[in-house]
């Protein structure tokens, strides 16, 4: 991206599509995740750093990024592999320092590649010195920086259920910690190694804003925002949080309580008047908000309001889930995941704006969940990014997809280092309703770690990452699956995801089409048409192993050109009747105008 191309609108202005203005450099821009522990280390210690990271920048700039999330690297006690934070300005040394982020800032810079810092604000480590302050008593001026309770009227503080309320973490156990110097609980979300900070104090916010307004002064060019849509809690009139139901196992769903809360809205706004107002639409601010409906997203990412330019929902990662809920997988039906992305494609059309994902560092490889990681790794690992990169969104690539990395497949339990997957195993012992194995089977289709083995650069030992032991197991497929094989052979996935990529550069119709879903109830075929003045792309995927006959005579115009595709001779439209080969992609390119019925 050209800071010509970038600094058109400001946020607040217009509506992506809107025909009156510029669309912001955004629509334009494919973003690419780094997860720093396991994308390079420099110095043999087996885990990623910033020094690695900068090794890599050219092969950023071949696969042609615009932008770079980096996943946190502040200082961190590393509970929660840095989304606990305990200084946010500062890097961990573990990952280097203050400098060589600026190194690598600016040899990304350099290539015209944009950056976004993590903004880890729903929480801080405990180790943090606003918690440490907080905890020593309850008349310290920070105590209220986070969330303190008395145990529950007439229980023991700190017994089993005396706790405030009956939510459990995400990470397992109760989302409350007794702590005995001074007699009372705190809440935690997620582990009780991070507390969870109380929005509701203005001077929060403000220690809040003033560090990322530093960030913005060091040449950040925005942020990812990790779980933005809990800050906002739903306190009740007389300052109490209330129990919520319980789903499954032994605790409620603390979702009701803090998914989306009352003054959520209230509080991105002030932010971004207190830290983004005057940057010219030159920032990308993307929000992770889990639990997210199309009438919210709505409000996140309307520009008129000021909040964020997109947001990473889950509905379409989460119809895979069993009712024994994230380790208890089932397989996907096509027709729910074309609901669910029909929905947001409607729903933000002209208004807002999408955040298109398949992988991060908290879920499964795509090409292991929704594709075949086997005989057809290429063909589904290419057909899943041509269905994503060409809806209408800004795509996201999470590092080693570009090079259909797979999951992990690992077949005992000490090979996992995840928080959330130990936590759910010591949960599930202590509960006995699953089998060891139940358990290993849950881990190998949904645990964080599957997308956290290091990124696989070329056949040497360990991959080309670390020259010491890899703090996780890399995948012995690095061997077939690497960097090198793949920048080597123009048939591989990485050229594929190269050509997706400048076709969201250089199509407008890829950038601002819109939307209409096509074959809704069709259980193996996933089709929808992108429409821009005139033009009409039809974009095909075959979610299954056999071929698939479609009808599209009302949707092929008569003459139609291929844009991409991932067989070597793409299927051949005939009398209105495409066959889909196993895992095939076909994009086509037509007038709208279409061929009469037969
Ligand atoms: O994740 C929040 C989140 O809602 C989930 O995706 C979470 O990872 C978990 O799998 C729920 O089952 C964000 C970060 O992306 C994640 O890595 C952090 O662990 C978490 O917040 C806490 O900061």
């Amino acid at each position: 991206m050209t800071s010509e191309s970038s600094a058109r609108t400001e946020p607040g202005d217009s509506a992506p599509g809107d025909a009156q203005t510029p669309a912001p450099w955004w629509t334009r821009a494919v973003v690419y995740q780094i997860y720093p522990r396991s994308f390079q280390d420099s110095d043999g210690d087996g885990i990623g750093d910033l020094r690695g990271a900068l090794k890599r920048v050219d092969y950023l700039a071949e696969l042609g990024v615009d932008v770079v999330w980096l996943s946190p690297v502040y200082r961190s006690p590393q509970d929660d592999n840095g989304y606990d934070i305990c200084d946010y300005q500062d890097i961990d040394p573990l990952f280097g320092t203050l400098d060589d982020l600026d190194r690598l800032m600016a040899a990304l810079h350099e290539r015209g590649i944009k950056v976004l810092m993590d903004l880890v604000v729903n929480h801080t480590s405990d180790e943090h010195p606003w918690f440490a302050e907080s905890r020593s008593s309850r008349d310290n001026p920070k105590r209220d920086w986070y969330w303190w309770r008395p145990a529950r009227a007439r229980m023991e503080p700190g017994a089993p259920g005396a706790e405030p309320t009956n939510w459990g973490s995400l990470f397992s156990g109760p989302a409350w910690e007794y702590d005995e110097v001074t007699g009372e609980h705190y809440l935690h979300l997620f582990s009780r190694k991070q507390p969870d900070l109380n929005w509701e104090n203005p001077s929060v916010r403000q220690a809040i804003y003033e560090m990322m307004r530093w960030w913005l002064d060091r040449g950040v060019d925005g942020f990812r925002m990790d779980v933005i849509n809990l800050i906002s809690k739903d306190i009740q009139s007389d300052g109490s949080l209330r129990d919520t139901p319980v789903i499954s196992g032994p605790y409620g769903d603390p979702s009701t309580g803090t998914i989306n809360g009352p003054r959520v809205h209230e509080f991105l706004r002030e932010m971004h008047h207190e830290v983004f107002s005057g940057h010219s639409g030159a920032l990308l601010l993307v929000g992770e908000t889990p639990g997210t409906t199309v009438g919210d997203g709505l409000l996140f990412s309307d520009p008129r309001r000021g909040e964020l330019n997109m947001v990473f929902t889950f509905e379409h990662v989460s119809l895979d889930q069993g009712p024994g809920g994230k380790f208890d997988l089932r397989p996907l039906d096509l027709r729910d995941l074309k609901a669910v992305f029909g929905r947001w494609q409607a729903g933000l059309l002209n208004v807002g704006w999408n955040a298109l994902y398949w992988d991060n560092h908290d879920q499964p490889r795509i090409v292991s969940r929704f594709g075949d990681d086997g005989a057809c790794r290429y063909e589904s690992a290419t057909m899943l990014a041509t269905i994503l990169h060409l809806h209408r969104g800004t795509p996201y690539v999470y590092q080693g997809e570009e090079l259909g990395m797979t999951n992990a497949h690992f077949t005992t339990l000490d090979c996992y280092r995840d928080i959330e997957s130990l936590r759910y195993v010591a949960q599930s012992r202590e509960l006995g309703h699953v089998s060891d194995d139940q358990i290993l089977a849950g881990l190998a289709a949904a645990s964080r770690d599957n997308a956290r083995t290091p990124v696989q650069w070329d056949a040497s030992p360990s991959a080309g990452f670390t020259t010491g032991k890899p703090w996780i197991a890399v995948n012995p497929n690095y061997r077939t699956i690497n960097a090198e094989a793949e920048r080597a052979d123009p048939a591989s996935v990485f050229h594929y995801y190269r050509r997706l990529i400048a076709l969201r550069h250089d199509d407008p119709v890829v950038q601002l089409g819109d939307f209409t879903m096509l074959l809704p109830e069709h259980p193996h075929v996933y089709a929808f048409t992108r429409s821009l003045n005139g033009t009409r792309m039809l974009v095909l995927g075959n979610f299954s192993g056999d071929d698939q006959k479609v009808d599209l005579a009302k949707h092929l115009a008569r003459k139609t050109e291929l844009v991409i595709g991932n067989y070597p001779e793409p299927a051949q439209p005939l009398d209105g009747t495409v066959i889909l080969r196993p895992w095939e992609a076909l994009v086509l390119r037509g007038a709208t105008s279409v061929r009469p019925k037969a």
